[in-house]
């Protein structure tokens, strides 16, 4: 199987991952310093969020140039020697590939909005307005539903098209000179060792050249999570032509973030679009066994049949934490303060044993392994136009006062840390085996060992009321997930031929390597395999 069915993937958020220089903000120097973490905890790649030149209006997301590197984040030399160290230590290296949109100071857009005669007017979509000066369609754009996805140009007298912020045009992908440019850019990350790439809205590419309305019933909605037509098919085929074309299975993860299930898996084609595309309702899911269920038949149901392969993930930098979202779920369910200060970290490990020992390729945000919480942004320090400051704080290294980000002439981190970091931060964790971060490393370590949790079949298996429950691999080799989303414990018995079927790994490190005892723990989760023959997993506690 090629190494991305295989792996797991850890995304970096660059700017809060860790800072070389003292500024406050983190860079590409940082995560090369770090790399050791990575390769410690046992992950596969990482996938680097933005770190190109960008006027920061998405904070990276708004690329002005995408063969540079920030001069904020450091250098093309920087990036070079992160990728030489990440390959020395076994980890695969993937980009950001932002093909829907520039930021309004791309040289491209400041060429087009330079009047209707440029010659590259034609890389954005401009349109005449409607009567009275209204846009020329009903798209809404995505921070603001209220706001439209078109913003009017004075001088030209033409509206231009942003699925995004005003500071985000969209590319017109119909003008060949755009498609052209963008390969450019693939083939630029490519050359430079890239194993691939992670594709930013790219079920956007394509657009209705009527730009017809969106129709009434999804009225406040985003269209970006409504664009949806055939003309992104043909250019992803492009694009894995592309790919296919350098050594070394290069992979391209698309963020496909529409709605359901069913559209996102026509993104793989014929095995011959997208290689991956991420799966976000489990991201969404409250904590909940019969929302995973749900997640789970969705995915075999719509990825089975074409063969393709899927991803699992909780996190990324757009979306509040786990331990946040369960966690407010809870109290807006009435949970009371003393049983969701229990219940939250057992929450959110529970939910690592569950990513982790799915089929499909798993990605870890920074920060996971932590168990973090979102940090609370007083309203004066909000950056983000999308409100997604607090996903994206910087990572505490360990328990000291500025937590490894050592403040040079005064400066303080760009974003405030989450609470609880003075023992929730990776040194103290390290120290300490019972940690969710050592949860982490323990399961990644049982999945690289063992070859029924990397592609193992799965099936879902009946399960008592708030427990999910199901098998990986087949025969009498068959190993089992269960997993309890109650605040109580939960008898679920499991059939066993031919011996006793042993805890491999539990949530809460609890019977791990004794026999199952039949009972499951509040928020527990256990991966239970046949006993005997395996081999233990190293738990080595060197950080
Ligand atoms: O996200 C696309 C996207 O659809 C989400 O922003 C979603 O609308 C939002 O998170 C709902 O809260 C990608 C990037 O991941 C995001 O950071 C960028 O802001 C966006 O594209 C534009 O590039």
């Amino acid at each position: 199987m090629p190494w991305w069915q295989d792996a797991v993937v850890y995304h970096v958020y660059p700017r809060s991952f860790a800072d070389s220089d003292g500024d406050g903000v983190g860079d590409l120097p940082g995560v090369r310093a770090h790399l050791d973490h990575l390769a410690w905890l046992g992950v596969d790649a990482l996938w680097l969020s933005p770190f190109y030149p960008s006027p920061l209006a998405d904070f990276g997301y708004d690329v002005s140039d995408y063969c540079d590197v920030d001069p904020r984040l450091g250098t093309l030399a920087d990036f070079d020697a992160l990728v030489a160290d990440a390959h020395d230590l076994g980890l695969r290296v993937l980009v950001d590939w932002v093909p829907n949109h520039t930021s309004d100071q791309h040289p491209w857009f400041v060429a087009a909005r330079s009047g209707r005669t440029s010659p590259q007017r034609n890389w954005y979509v401009w349109r005449d307005g409607r009567p009275g000066g209204q846009p020329p369609n009903n798209w809404a754009s995505a921070f603001d539903p209220a706001a439209p996805a078109w913003s009017y140009d004075p001088p030209s007298g033409q509206w231009y098209l942003h699925l995004f912020t005003p500071d985000q045009p969209d590319l017109n992908w119909d003008e060949p000179a755009v498609e052209a440019a963008m390969h450019d850019v693939l083939r630029f990350w490519l050359d430079r060792g890239v194993d691939g790439f992670r594709a930013d809205v790219v079920h956007a590419i394509g657009k209705d050249p009527l730009l017809p309305d969106d129709p009434p019933e999804v009225a406040g909605l985003p269209h970006a999570v409504l664009n949806d037509v055939d003309q992104t098919h043909e250019r992803l085929r492009a694009v894995r032509r592309l790919l296919d074309g350098y050594p070394g299975d290069r992979v391209i993860v698309g963020e496909v973030y529409l709605l359901e299930t069913a559209r996102v898996a026509r993104y793989y084609g014929r095995g011959d679009e997208l290689h991956l595309a991420f799966n976000f309702p489990p991201l969404l899911a409250p904590w909940d066994a019969d929302a995973w269920r749900e997640c789970i038949r969705a995915v075999e149901a719509e990825l089975g049949p074409r063969d393709a392969w899927p991803t699992w993930v909780l996190a990324n930098h757009d979306n509040a934490r786990p331990r946040t979202r369960y966690d407010r779920a809870a109290a807006t369910a009435g949970e009371d303060p003393a049983t969701r200060a229990r219940r939250s970290e057992a929450r959110v490990r529970a939910a690592a044993v569950t990513l982790l020992a799915l089929r499909g390729t798993p990605f870890l945000y920074q920060g996971e392994e932590l168990g973090l919480e979102d940090a609370e942004v007083p309203d004066e320090q909000r950056l983000d136009p999308g409100g997604r400051d607090g996903c994206r704080a910087p990572l505490p290294w360990d328990s000291s006062d500025d937590h490894g980000w050592p403040p040079v002439g005064g400066s303080r981190p760009w974003l405030p840390f989450p609470a609880g970091c003075a023992t929730r931060n990776i040194a103290s964790l390290a120290a300490d085996p019972t940690s969710i971060l050592h949860l982490y490393r323990r399961a990644l370590a049982l999945r690289r060992s063992s070859g029924v949790l990397r592609s193992g079949g799965q099936e879902l298996l009946d399960a008592p009321d708030g427990v999910l429950a199901f098998r990986r691999g087949d025969g009498p080799g068959a190993w089992t997930v269960l997993v309890n989303t109650t605040g109580n414990a939960r008898a679920v018995p499991l059939e066993a031929s031919g011996g006793r079927p042993v805890v491999r790994l539990a949530s809460d490190g609890v019977g791990e390597g004794s026999p199952y005892s039949g009972v499951l723990a509040a928020d527990q989760a256990v991966v239970v395999a046949p006993a005997g023959g395996f081999a233990a997993a190293g738990t080595g506690a060197e950080h």
